[in-house]
Protein backbone atom coordinates (compact mmCIF):
# COMPACT_ATOMS: atom_id res chain seq x y z
CA UNK A 1 0.00 0.00 0.00
CA UNK A 2 3.08 2.20 0.83
CA UNK A 3 4.39 1.69 -2.43
CA UNK A 4 0.82 2.19 -4.27
CA UNK A 5 1.03 5.55 -2.33
CA UNK A 6 4.73 6.83 -3.37
CA UNK A 7 3.28 5.56 -7.43
CA UNK A 8 0.06 7.54 -7.24
CA UNK A 9 2.53 10.54 -6.31
CA UNK A 10 4.10 10.88 -9.60
CA UNK A 11 2.36 11.57 -12.66
CA UNK A 12 4.15 10.38 -16.02
CA UNK A 13 4.00 12.88 -18.14
CA UNK A 14 4.84 12.19 -21.57
CA UNK A 15 4.59 14.25 -24.78
CA UNK A 16 4.15 13.68 -28.54
CA UNK A 17 4.69 16.07 -31.22
CA UNK A 18 3.20 16.71 -34.66
CA UNK A 19 4.13 19.51 -37.17
CA UNK A 20 2.34 20.93 -40.19
CA UNK A 21 4.66 19.01 -42.30
CA UNK A 22 3.51 15.45 -41.24
CA UNK A 23 6.99 14.94 -39.61
CA UNK A 24 7.39 14.21 -36.27
CA UNK A 25 9.37 16.18 -34.63
CA UNK A 26 9.23 14.82 -30.98
CA UNK A 27 8.98 11.65 -29.35
CA UNK A 28 8.49 10.94 -25.53
CA UNK A 29 9.01 13.16 -22.58
CA UNK A 30 9.58 12.41 -18.82
CA UNK A 31 7.52 13.54 -16.31
CA UNK A 32 10.12 16.35 -14.85
CA UNK A 33 12.57 17.13 -17.04
CA UNK A 34 13.12 18.16 -20.88
CA UNK A 35 15.08 15.90 -22.46
CA UNK A 36 13.91 13.26 -25.07
CA UNK A 37 14.07 9.76 -23.52
CA UNK A 38 12.36 7.60 -26.38
CA UNK A 39 12.18 8.19 -29.81
CA UNK A 40 11.93 4.40 -31.19
CA UNK A 41 8.54 4.02 -30.13
CA UNK A 42 6.84 6.39 -32.50
CA UNK A 43 5.94 5.32 -36.04
CA UNK A 44 3.81 6.55 -39.34
CA UNK A 45 1.35 3.73 -40.79
CA UNK A 46 -1.47 4.90 -42.92
CA UNK A 47 -1.33 8.66 -41.97
CA UNK A 48 -1.32 7.90 -38.26
CA UNK A 49 1.40 8.85 -36.02
CA UNK A 50 1.42 6.20 -33.92
CA UNK A 51 2.87 5.98 -30.29
CA UNK A 52 2.81 3.09 -27.81
CA UNK A 53 3.65 4.56 -24.26
CA UNK A 54 4.04 2.67 -20.83
CA UNK A 55 2.60 4.31 -17.93
CA UNK A 56 2.12 3.84 -14.62
CA UNK A 57 -1.62 4.73 -13.85
CA UNK A 58 -3.19 4.91 -10.24
CA UNK A 59 -2.50 1.76 -8.78
CA UNK A 60 0.92 0.72 -9.72
CA UNK A 61 0.17 -1.40 -12.65
CA UNK A 62 2.18 -0.51 -15.71
CA UNK A 63 -0.28 -0.12 -18.40
CA UNK A 64 0.25 0.29 -22.15
CA UNK A 65 -1.19 3.22 -23.75
CA UNK A 66 -1.56 3.56 -27.73
CA UNK A 67 -1.96 7.41 -28.59
CA UNK A 68 -2.88 8.01 -32.51
CA UNK A 69 -2.86 11.25 -33.96
CA UNK A 70 -3.80 12.40 -37.46
CA UNK A 71 -4.07 15.28 -39.27
CA UNK A 72 -5.95 16.03 -42.29
CA UNK A 73 -8.04 18.47 -43.77
CA UNK A 74 -7.80 21.03 -41.30
CA UNK A 75 -8.56 18.25 -38.21
CA UNK A 76 -6.86 16.47 -35.54
CA UNK A 77 -8.27 13.30 -34.76
CA UNK A 78 -6.79 11.66 -31.54
CA UNK A 79 -7.96 8.22 -30.55
CA UNK A 80 -6.09 6.57 -27.28
CA UNK A 81 -6.62 3.32 -26.02
CA UNK A 82 -5.21 1.43 -23.05
CA UNK A 83 -6.90 0.61 -19.80
CA UNK A 84 -10.26 0.66 -18.98
CA UNK A 85 -11.35 3.29 -16.30
CA UNK A 86 -7.76 4.96 -17.24
CA UNK A 87 -8.14 9.01 -16.50
CA UNK A 88 -5.59 11.05 -19.22
CA UNK A 89 -5.73 14.61 -19.84
CA UNK A 90 -4.92 15.56 -23.43
CA UNK A 91 -2.54 18.73 -23.64
CA UNK A 92 -1.35 20.98 -26.59
CA UNK A 93 0.64 24.33 -27.41
CA UNK A 94 1.18 25.62 -30.97
CA UNK A 95 5.00 25.71 -30.04
CA UNK A 96 7.61 23.61 -28.72
CA UNK A 97 10.22 25.27 -26.76
CA UNK A 98 12.53 23.70 -24.01
CA UNK A 99 12.97 27.10 -22.31
CA UNK A 100 9.57 27.58 -21.84
CA UNK A 101 8.06 24.01 -20.28
CA UNK A 102 5.00 25.92 -19.38
CA UNK A 103 2.24 26.57 -21.74
CA UNK A 104 0.44 23.46 -21.74
CA UNK A 105 -3.66 23.74 -22.23
CA UNK A 106 -5.86 21.25 -21.36
CA UNK A 107 -8.03 20.28 -24.44
CA UNK A 108 -9.83 17.05 -22.82
CA UNK A 109 -10.05 15.59 -19.45
CA UNK A 110 -11.43 12.01 -20.11
CA UNK A 111 -11.78 8.47 -18.43
CA UNK A 112 -11.41 5.47 -20.61
CA UNK A 113 -14.43 3.72 -21.57
CA UNK A 114 -15.15 -0.37 -21.05
CA UNK A 115 -13.50 -0.99 -23.76
CA UNK A 116 -10.31 0.83 -22.86
CA UNK A 117 -10.65 3.77 -25.82
CA UNK A 118 -11.31 7.11 -26.18
CA UNK A 119 -11.38 9.17 -29.29
CA UNK A 120 -12.17 12.89 -30.17
CA UNK A 121 -11.68 15.61 -33.28
CA UNK A 122 -11.01 19.18 -33.16
CA UNK A 123 -9.65 21.76 -35.46
CA UNK A 124 -6.34 22.34 -36.37
CA UNK A 125 -6.02 25.90 -36.05
CA UNK A 126 -2.29 26.39 -36.40
CA UNK A 127 0.34 25.09 -38.51
CA UNK A 128 1.98 23.44 -36.00
CA UNK A 129 0.39 22.15 -32.64
CA UNK A 130 2.11 19.43 -30.47
CA UNK A 131 -0.02 17.50 -28.31
CA UNK A 132 0.58 15.12 -24.50
CA UNK A 133 -0.80 12.62 -22.82
CA UNK A 134 -0.90 13.10 -19.10
CA UNK A 135 -1.99 10.01 -17.29
CA UNK A 136 -4.03 10.78 -14.51
CA UNK A 137 -3.94 10.01 -11.25
CA UNK A 138 -7.02 10.75 -8.75
CA UNK A 139 -6.32 13.88 -6.84
CA UNK A 140 -9.66 13.83 -4.97
CA UNK A 141 -10.19 9.95 -4.28
CA UNK A 142 -6.59 9.11 -2.84
CA UNK A 143 -6.53 4.97 -3.39
CA UNK A 144 -10.21 5.14 -5.19
CA UNK A 145 -10.63 3.89 -8.37
CA UNK A 146 -12.72 5.50 -11.57
CA UNK A 147 -15.40 2.32 -12.93
CA UNK A 148 -16.34 4.09 -16.27
CA UNK A 149 -20.47 4.03 -16.78
CA UNK A 150 -21.51 1.14 -19.15
CA UNK A 151 -23.43 -2.13 -19.78
CA UNK A 152 -22.73 -5.59 -18.34
CA UNK A 153 -23.73 -8.94 -18.22
CA UNK A 154 -24.44 -9.44 -14.68
CA UNK A 155 -24.83 -13.25 -13.34
CA UNK A 156 -23.67 -16.50 -15.06
CA UNK A 157 -25.03 -20.02 -15.53
CA UNK A 158 -25.22 -20.71 -11.73
CA UNK A 159 -26.31 -17.19 -11.10
CA UNK A 160 -28.85 -16.32 -13.68
CA UNK A 161 -30.49 -15.39 -14.90
CA UNK A 162 -27.95 -13.44 -17.11
CA UNK A 163 -29.54 -10.08 -17.70
CA UNK A 164 -28.23 -6.71 -18.86
CA UNK A 165 -27.45 -3.81 -16.11
CA UNK A 166 -26.90 -0.48 -16.80
CA UNK A 167 -24.56 0.54 -14.08
CA UNK A 168 -23.18 5.05 -13.76
CA UNK A 169 -19.65 5.79 -13.24
CA UNK A 170 -18.47 6.12 -9.52
CA UNK A 171 -15.13 5.63 -7.81
CA UNK A 172 -14.14 2.40 -5.51
CA UNK A 173 -11.78 1.78 -2.84
CA UNK A 174 -9.01 -0.16 -4.34
CA UNK A 175 -8.47 -2.12 -1.23
CA UNK A 176 -10.39 -3.67 1.26
CA UNK A 177 -10.92 -0.76 4.00
CA UNK A 178 -7.94 -1.51 6.59
CA UNK A 179 -7.88 -1.58 10.47
CA UNK A 180 -5.60 1.19 10.56
CA UNK A 181 -8.02 3.38 8.57
CA UNK A 182 -10.87 1.90 10.45
CA UNK A 183 -9.57 3.03 13.69
CA UNK A 184 -8.54 6.16 12.35
CA UNK A 185 -11.63 7.50 11.40
CA UNK A 186 -13.31 5.65 14.13
CA UNK A 187 -11.13 8.04 16.68
CA UNK A 188 -12.38 11.02 15.11
CA UNK A 189 -15.88 9.60 15.16
CA UNK A 190 -16.09 8.93 18.79
CA UNK A 191 -15.69 12.58 19.09
CA UNK A 192 -18.70 13.69 16.87
CA UNK A 193 -21.52 11.61 17.75
CA UNK A 194 -20.91 8.23 16.49
CA UNK A 195 -20.95 4.49 18.34
CA UNK A 196 -18.71 2.13 16.32
CA UNK A 197 -16.96 -1.09 17.43
CA UNK A 198 -13.32 -1.56 17.23
CA UNK A 199 -13.17 -3.82 14.86
CA UNK A 200 -10.16 -6.65 14.89
CA UNK A 201 -7.26 -7.34 12.05
CA UNK A 202 -5.39 -10.03 11.59
CA UNK A 203 -1.58 -9.06 11.80
CA UNK A 204 -0.57 -5.71 11.35
CA UNK A 205 -2.92 -2.83 10.60
CA UNK A 206 -2.29 -3.14 6.72
CA UNK A 207 -4.19 -5.95 7.03
CA UNK A 208 -8.28 -5.47 6.33
CA UNK A 209 -10.65 -4.57 9.44
CA UNK A 210 -13.20 -7.53 10.06
CA UNK A 211 -15.95 -8.40 12.94
CA UNK A 212 -18.02 -5.42 12.14
CA UNK A 213 -21.22 -5.65 10.88
CA UNK A 214 -22.97 -3.97 8.22
CA UNK A 215 -24.48 -1.64 9.98
CA UNK A 216 -21.66 -0.76 11.38
CA UNK A 217 -19.93 -0.30 8.11
CA UNK A 218 -22.31 2.14 7.24
CA UNK A 219 -22.07 4.33 10.30
CA UNK A 220 -18.75 4.11 9.36
CA UNK A 221 -19.24 5.27 5.62
CA UNK A 222 -20.79 8.48 6.89
CA UNK A 223 -17.83 9.15 9.46
CA UNK A 224 -15.79 9.12 7.01
CA UNK A 225 -17.73 11.50 4.65
CA UNK A 226 -17.78 13.88 7.39
CA UNK A 227 -14.26 13.70 8.56
CA UNK A 228 -13.27 14.56 4.99
CA UNK A 229 -16.03 17.26 4.66
CA UNK A 230 -18.42 15.87 2.52
CA UNK A 231 -22.20 14.86 2.92
CA UNK A 232 -22.77 11.62 4.43
CA UNK A 233 -24.74 8.98 2.24
CA UNK A 234 -26.91 7.30 4.73
CA UNK A 235 -29.96 9.34 6.85
CA UNK A 236 -32.63 8.57 9.55
CA UNK A 237 -34.92 10.42 7.63
CA UNK A 238 -36.06 10.40 4.04
CA UNK A 239 -35.56 14.47 3.83
CA UNK A 240 -31.70 13.58 4.71
CA UNK A 241 -31.53 16.23 7.16
CA UNK A 242 -30.56 13.65 10.25
CA UNK A 243 -27.15 11.69 9.80
CA UNK A 244 -26.91 7.98 10.60
CA UNK A 245 -24.50 7.84 13.12
CA UNK A 246 -25.98 5.15 15.80
CA UNK A 247 -27.83 2.57 16.16
CA UNK A 248 -29.09 -0.59 13.55
CA UNK A 249 -32.03 0.45 11.03
CA UNK A 250 -31.39 0.34 7.50
CA UNK A 251 -31.46 4.03 6.63
CA UNK A 252 -32.12 6.18 3.80
CA UNK A 253 -29.77 6.72 1.01
CA UNK A 254 -28.01 9.61 -1.01
CA UNK A 255 -26.92 7.97 -4.11
CA UNK A 256 -25.02 10.82 -4.91
CA UNK A 257 -22.99 11.86 -1.80
CA UNK A 258 -20.08 10.76 0.69
CA UNK A 259 -18.97 7.49 0.98
CA UNK A 260 -20.94 4.35 0.74
CA UNK A 261 -21.50 0.28 0.05
CA UNK A 262 -21.11 -0.43 -3.04
CA UNK A 263 -24.38 -2.11 -4.80
CA UNK A 264 -24.13 -5.52 -6.05
CA UNK A 265 -24.12 -4.43 -9.46
CA UNK A 266 -21.54 -1.92 -8.97
CA UNK A 267 -18.87 -4.45 -7.20
CA UNK A 268 -19.37 -6.91 -10.03
CA UNK A 269 -19.12 -5.04 -12.81
CA UNK A 270 -16.19 -3.32 -10.64
CA UNK A 271 -14.81 -7.03 -10.29
CA UNK A 272 -15.29 -7.98 -14.05
CA UNK A 273 -12.51 -4.86 -15.00
CA UNK A 274 -14.26 -4.57 -18.33
CA UNK A 275 -13.90 -8.29 -19.54
CA UNK A 276 -17.64 -9.55 -19.49
CA UNK A 277 -16.39 -13.80 -19.73
CA UNK A 278 -14.32 -13.31 -16.77
CA UNK A 279 -14.51 -15.59 -13.92
CA UNK A 280 -12.60 -14.32 -11.88
CA UNK A 281 -10.94 -10.85 -11.57
CA UNK A 282 -8.03 -11.28 -13.39
CA UNK A 283 -10.06 -11.15 -16.88
CA UNK A 284 -9.99 -14.30 -19.10
CA UNK A 285 -7.77 -17.11 -18.63
CA UNK A 286 -6.41 -17.98 -15.61
CA UNK A 287 -8.56 -20.14 -12.91
CA UNK A 288 -7.32 -19.25 -9.27
CA UNK A 289 -4.24 -20.75 -7.83
CA UNK A 290 -2.15 -19.17 -4.84
CA UNK A 291 -0.40 -16.69 -6.36
CA UNK A 292 -3.37 -15.05 -7.65
CA UNK A 293 -5.54 -14.46 -3.77
CA UNK A 294 -5.45 -15.52 -0.74
CA UNK A 295 -8.24 -18.26 -0.50
CA UNK A 296 -8.35 -21.70 1.08
CA UNK A 297 -5.64 -23.30 -0.75
CA UNK A 298 -3.36 -20.83 0.26
CA UNK A 299 -3.65 -22.30 3.30
CA UNK A 300 -2.76 -19.30 5.35
CA UNK A 301 -5.19 -19.43 8.01
CA UNK A 302 -6.16 -15.42 7.92
CA UNK A 303 -5.79 -12.48 5.95
CA UNK A 304 -3.16 -10.79 4.15
CA UNK A 305 -2.55 -7.06 3.93
CA UNK A 306 -4.07 -5.27 1.34
CA UNK A 307 -3.13 -5.44 -1.77
CA UNK A 308 -0.92 -8.37 -1.91
CA UNK A 309 -1.62 -9.49 -5.19
CA UNK A 310 -1.98 -8.18 -8.71
CA UNK A 311 -4.81 -5.52 -9.14
CA UNK A 312 -7.66 -6.11 -11.80
CA UNK A 313 -7.51 -4.00 -14.85
CA UNK A 314 -9.98 -1.24 -12.84
CA UNK A 315 -6.44 -1.27 -10.36
CA UNK A 316 -8.55 -2.88 -7.97
CA UNK A 317 -7.15 -5.08 -5.42
CA UNK A 318 -8.37 -8.42 -3.45
CA UNK A 319 -11.31 -8.61 -4.95
CA UNK A 320 -11.12 -12.09 -4.72
CA UNK A 321 -10.63 -13.65 -1.73
CA UNK A 322 -8.79 -12.10 1.59
CA UNK A 323 -12.32 -11.05 2.99
CA UNK A 324 -15.82 -11.31 1.96
CA UNK A 325 -17.36 -8.01 0.94
CA UNK A 326 -20.66 -6.80 1.98
CA UNK A 327 -22.46 -4.79 -0.26
CA UNK A 328 -26.10 -2.71 -0.09
CA UNK A 329 -28.43 -5.11 -1.75
CA UNK A 330 -30.71 -7.45 0.14
CA UNK A 331 -30.04 -10.77 -1.69
CA UNK A 332 -32.82 -11.42 -3.88
CA UNK A 333 -33.42 -13.34 -7.38
CA UNK A 334 -32.26 -11.85 -10.61
CA UNK A 335 -34.63 -9.93 -12.98
CA UNK A 336 -34.51 -11.47 -16.43
CA UNK A 337 -35.25 -7.40 -17.65
CA UNK A 338 -32.96 -5.41 -18.24
CA UNK A 339 -31.83 -2.86 -15.40
CA UNK A 340 -30.15 0.51 -14.53
CA UNK A 341 -28.75 1.25 -11.38
CA UNK A 342 -30.36 -1.61 -9.45
CA UNK A 343 -29.98 -1.15 -5.83
CA UNK A 344 -31.90 -4.74 -4.52
CA UNK A 345 -35.25 -5.67 -3.76
CA UNK A 346 -35.99 -3.60 -1.20
CA UNK A 347 -37.65 -6.37 1.17
CA UNK A 348 -35.34 -9.13 2.65
CA UNK A 349 -32.85 -8.10 5.75
CA UNK A 350 -30.01 -10.59 4.96
CA UNK A 351 -27.33 -8.57 2.76
CA UNK A 352 -25.07 -9.49 -0.20
CA UNK A 353 -21.67 -10.46 0.51
CA UNK A 354 -19.23 -10.91 -2.47
CA UNK A 355 -15.58 -12.49 -3.39
CA UNK A 356 -14.83 -15.03 -0.82
CA UNK A 357 -12.49 -14.76 2.04
CA UNK A 358 -9.62 -16.24 3.31
CA UNK A 359 -10.49 -19.58 3.67
CA UNK A 360 -13.51 -19.79 0.93
CA UNK A 361 -13.69 -22.56 -2.23
CA UNK A 362 -12.43 -21.34 -4.90
CA UNK A 363 -15.80 -21.59 -6.36
CA UNK A 364 -16.97 -18.74 -3.82
CA UNK A 365 -14.26 -16.51 -4.82
CA UNK A 366 -15.75 -16.08 -8.63
CA UNK A 367 -16.66 -13.34 -9.63
CA UNK A 368 -20.66 -14.19 -9.99
CA UNK A 369 -20.92 -15.86 -6.93
CA UNK A 370 -23.07 -14.48 -4.29
CA UNK A 371 -23.62 -15.35 -0.60
CA UNK A 372 -25.70 -13.35 1.97
CA UNK A 373 -25.43 -12.61 5.92
CA UNK A 374 -27.56 -11.41 8.43
CA UNK A 375 -26.37 -7.41 9.18
CA UNK A 376 -25.78 -7.77 12.76
CA UNK A 377 -21.95 -7.78 13.56
CA UNK A 378 -21.47 -11.79 14.77
CA UNK A 379 -17.35 -11.13 15.12
CA UNK A 380 -17.16 -12.83 12.21
CA UNK A 381 -13.02 -12.76 10.22
CA UNK A 382 -14.51 -13.27 7.00
CA UNK A 383 -16.31 -10.48 6.37
CA UNK A 384 -14.86 -6.71 5.15
CA UNK A 385 -15.86 -4.32 2.98
CA UNK A 386 -14.52 -1.41 0.74
CA UNK A 387 -16.82 1.99 0.29
CA UNK A 388 -17.77 3.49 -3.04
CA UNK A 389 -19.05 7.15 -4.28
CA UNK A 390 -20.21 9.10 -6.46
CA UNK A 391 -17.59 10.39 -8.71
CA UNK A 392 -18.34 14.90 -9.04
CA UNK A 393 -16.43 16.57 -11.48
CA1 LIG B 1 -12.04 -9.38 -0.94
Amino acid sequence: MNNCRVTCGERARRFLGWMGDGRIRHGIMNATSTQLVDRSTAWILGGWAIFVLLVTPGMGMATELLFQIQRTNGTTAIAIRGAPGQRVAIESKPVLDAREPGGWVVIDRLILNDQGSHSLERPAHTASEFFRMVPEINRYWTNMAIIPAGEFRMGSADWGPIHAVMVSEFAMDCYEVTKLHWDEVRTWAATNGYSLPSGRGFGNSTHPVHSVGWYDMLKWCNARSEKEGLKPAYYTDLTFSKVYKSGSIVPYVDWSSGYRLPTESEWEKAARGGNPEARFPWGIGPEIDPSRANYADSGLGGTTPVGSYAPNPYGLFDLAGNLEERCWDALGPYPAERQVDPRGPGIGLNRAIRGGHWNSSAISCRIDDRGDLYPDNWGSAFRGFRCVRAVVR
